[in-house]
Order: structure tokens, then C-alpha cells, then sequence
């Protein structure tokens, strides 16, 4: 009794410290955008100088020169424009207007993305599918892109890809569907549309983060009853409901597509989404469930290695064995806000009485991490199975580019 009682309130005051985290480093990043665009604004007032800033026309495309580079958020990530002037991929996208950056939704599925990435490159009105559509409860039709940021994409026209984290499994979710021709209205898609995807601490085989943020380890699909994703949760829905234009402007949870806002769905709506009736969590259709063990295996054993494709994967982790013990690898040179989370990924073990995620499951392969994902996810799709692979210590040993390996 007393021991269950220590466990519960561990737990609590664990729930307690990586909440206010959390919040904190959320607040922190939306100061700093809004700080950076107040700054930017009246340094243009003040010295309003003669070179144009910004924007340097709409030719984002250019058919003769060199394929674009879409750099592909992960999970709370955002494209240009979101945000004010703070760049998810370290201001990359200002180097050449070749380089663009996709604004996905920050918890919307890797479906759902998927779906969205092509009609931003291609254009038109997102179509996320009838069948998904009614088998999540979202709106089939999505935003109007009524430019493609690069609408003679084809064969001919190939894409770089460079996916961090979930956007790394976006892009090959998107290339299989190219080879499945699954956009109504363009038959002629294939893999070969894409060149080449980077992938930079891609998450192809989950993390066991899911888990430690409250996602239940026997079908890695619903949530814990108490859990940071619950507060989450509840946060996610009240600021869609509210549906504070200004706000979403600057930071949207790309649910649009659920019609949570008390314009569209009342007070009744609320009610549901909030019970669980209703909305992206009642369904699955959110980020999360995409990312744990079981979720990864479901999405990847449809997904091709494809042999004209230059893959890439760049694995990151945090931790050092001691001893052998596997610890975080120095208290400096990690987020704080990552630092508990590289401690508990490193320590996790999968509870012994749910049946492990897959045959051949141990913890110890999933304790390497850097906080968000397992090292050990990153390197190469392989689950169900195994993607033909080759690990590269340094770029020397890479002086011929290979399709169709990672
Ligand atoms: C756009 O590109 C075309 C051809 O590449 C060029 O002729 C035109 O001047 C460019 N326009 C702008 C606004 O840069
Ligand atoms: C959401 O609202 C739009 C119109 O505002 C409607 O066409 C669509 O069917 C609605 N979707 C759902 C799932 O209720
Ligand atoms: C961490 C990891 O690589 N786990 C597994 C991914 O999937 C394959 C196929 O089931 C396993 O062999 C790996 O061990």
C-alpha cells in the first residue's frame, strides 16, 4: 500500500516537474518569436534602409536549375511563416529560395502531412482521402494551395527531401504514396519524383518517448489517464476551439481539418472532443500514436526502400555507456528541457507483463537516445523489416553515392 502509494506520487511529482518544463520552454520559444518580430519591426521603422528585405519575388521555382531541397518538420515543428521570423531548420531556408520549409501542423499524423506535403508542392485543395477522412472523422478537403511551390514536380522534376525527426518518416510515406498513385487526378505519380531523402534523426522505428509522455505501452495507441499527453491534450483543444485568429496564425496545431473551432461545433463539440468523442485524439489520427514501436511497425510495413533513391540517415544520441550502464552523456551539451528525458529513455524498460512491441524486442537496444528519439530508430527503417543499410563512420568511406540503401 505505502509503496504504491511512494510509486503514484513519484509519479505525480514527475508529471508535475516535466509539465512546467515543458510549458516553460514553450512560452520561452512563442517570447522569442513574438520578441525577435517586435525588434525586426521597429528596426525596419527605424532605419528604414534601401534593400529590400525579405520575400525576393514568387519565383520560388526554377526549371532549368537544380531540383528544390523541402526541409520537412517533425513533431511540434512548424514551416516558414509560423512563428514570426523564427526558423525551425536554423534559418537554412534563407540561404537560396530554392530551399523551402512546409508548414505541416505540429501534431497533425503522418498521414495527414503526407497528404499536405504534395499539394503544397504540387497545388491545389488537400485531398486527405475518403476513405481516411471518414475512418478519422476530419473533412475529406483541406487548405487551397493555389500555387504549387513547384507545380512542374514529376519524374523529370524530382525533389530533395531532408526530414528531421516524424518529417523523416513524412517523406517516405509521401514517396510510397507517389508509387501507389494515390492522388486522384494525378495518375502519372512515381517513387522516382523523389531524388533523394535525408533523413536527420529520422523517426522510422518509434521512441520510447511515447511511452514516458503517457502513451500505454500494450497497443501504442491510446493515452494513460494521467499523463503529460493528457495536459497536452486538453491544450490542444481549447486553443483550437477557441480558435484565436492572431494566434493561429502564429502557431497552428494543424487541426483544422477536425472543425474543433466553437464557430463550427458549439459548445456540444467542445464537450465531445474534451471526453473523448471526438476530434484527433478520439480517433488516433494525431502524431503520437505514429511514433511509438507499434505504430512505426504498422506504418512501415508498407513503405518501400526504393533503388533509384539516395537515402540518407544522420543518428544523434546523448548518452555514453558506463559500466555498462547506459547514462546521459554530461550534464552541459544537452537541453535542459531534454535532459530527463535523455535519463528516463536511457533507464526505460518495457513493462513485463505487455506483450513486447515485436519478436526479439530488448531494452537494451533502445537505451542509446537523444532525448527524443532512440539512436537505435534513427539509423534505418527496420521494422517489420530490416532496409538494406550501410553505417558510415566518416564521409570518407561514402566516395560513391549508392541508390536504394540507406
Ligand atoms: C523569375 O524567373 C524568370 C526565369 O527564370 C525570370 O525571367 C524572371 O525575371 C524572374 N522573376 C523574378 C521576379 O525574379
Ligand atoms: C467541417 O466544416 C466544413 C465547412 O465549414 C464542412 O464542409 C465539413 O464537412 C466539416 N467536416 C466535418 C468532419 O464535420
Ligand atoms: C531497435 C530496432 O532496430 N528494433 C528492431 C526494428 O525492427 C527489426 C525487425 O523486427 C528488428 O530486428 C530490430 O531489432
Amino acid at each position: 500500500m505505502i509503496k504504491l502509494w511512494m510509486m503514484t506520487s513519484l509519479q505525480l511529482a514527475e508529471l508535475f516537474v516535466s509539465s512546467i518544463v515543458h510549458l516553460l520552454y514553450g512560452f520561452y520559444i512563442f517570447s522569442s518569436a513574438v520578441a525577435g518580430d517586435i525588434s525586426q519591426t521597429l528596426n525596419d521603422y527605424l532605419f528604414k534602409s534601401n534593400v529590400a528585405f525579405g520575400e525576393t519575388g514568387q519565383n520560388q521555382t526554377n526549371v532549368e536549375g537544380l531540383p528544390p531541397i523541402v526541409l520537412v518538420h517533425g513533431i511540434f515543428g512548424f514551416g516558414k511563416g509560423r512563428l514570426g521570423g523564427l526558423s525551425y531548420f536554423g534559418g537554412a531556408e534563407k540561404k537560396d529560395e530554392r530551399v523551402l520549409v512546409p508548414d505541416l501542423g505540429s501534431l497533425t499524423s503522418i498521414y495527414d502531412r503526407a497528404r499536405e506535403l504534395f499539394y503544397y508542392l504540387k497545388g491545389g485543395v488537400v485531398d486527405f482521402g475518403e476513405e481516411h477522412s471518414e475512418a478519422c472523422g476530419h473533412s475529406r478537403f483541406g487548405r487551397r494551395y493555389e500555387q504549387g511551390q513547384y507545380p512542374e514536380w514529376d519524374e523529370d522534376h524530382p525533389i530533395h527531401f531532408v526530414g528531421h525527426s516524424a518529417g523523416a518518416q513524412v517523406v517516405r510515406v509521401l514517396q510510397q504514396m507517389l508509387a501507389d498513385q494515390a492522388f486522384e487526378g494525378f495518375e502519372e505519380t512515381n517513387e522516382n519524383w523523389v531524388l533523394s531523402v535525408t533523413s536527420l534523426s529520422g523517426a522510422f522505428n518509434g521512441t520510447t518517448r511515447t511511452y514516458l509522455d503517457g502513451m500505454r505501452t500494450d497497443d501504442g495507441v491510446s493515452m494513460k489517464p494521467i499523463c503529460l499527453l493528457q495536459l497536452c491534450r486538453i491544450g490542444v483543444i481549447m486553443y483550437d476551439w477557441l480558435d484565436i485568429s492572431w494566434l493561429k496564425t502564429y502557431y497552428n496545431f494543424g487541426f483544422d481539418h477536425f472543425n474543433i473551432s466553437w464557430k463550427k461545433t458549439g459548445v456540444r463539440g467542445l464537450v465531445d472532443c474534451l471526453m473523448g468523442n471526438a476530434g484527433p485524439f478520439a480517433s488516433g489520427d494525431w502524431i503520437l500514436p505514429d511514433l511509438t514501436i507499434q505504430g512505426s511497425t504498422s506504418i512501415n510495413s508498407n513503405l518501400q526502400t526504393f533503388p533509384n533513391t539516395y537515402y540518407f540517415s544522420y543518428a544523434t544520441k546523448r548518452t555514453r555507456r558506463v559500466m555498462g550502464m547506459t547514462i546521459p552523456s554530461g550534464v552541459l551539451g544537452i537541453h535542459p528541457m531534454l535532459f530527463l528525458r535523455v535519463f528516463q529513455m536511457s533507464q526505460w524498460k518495457f513493462p513485463q507483463d505487455v506483450s513486447p512491441p515485436y519478436k526479439g524486442y530488448r531494452d537494451e537496444d533502445w537505451q542509446e537516445n537523444d532525448g527524443a528519439l532512440n539512436t537505435i530508430s534513427m539509423t534505418h527503417p527496420r521494422l517489420p523489416v530490416e532496409h538494406p543499410s550501410r553505417f558510415i563512420r566518416s564521409d570518407s568511406e561514402c566516395q560513391t553515392l549508392q541508390p536504394g540503401i540507406w
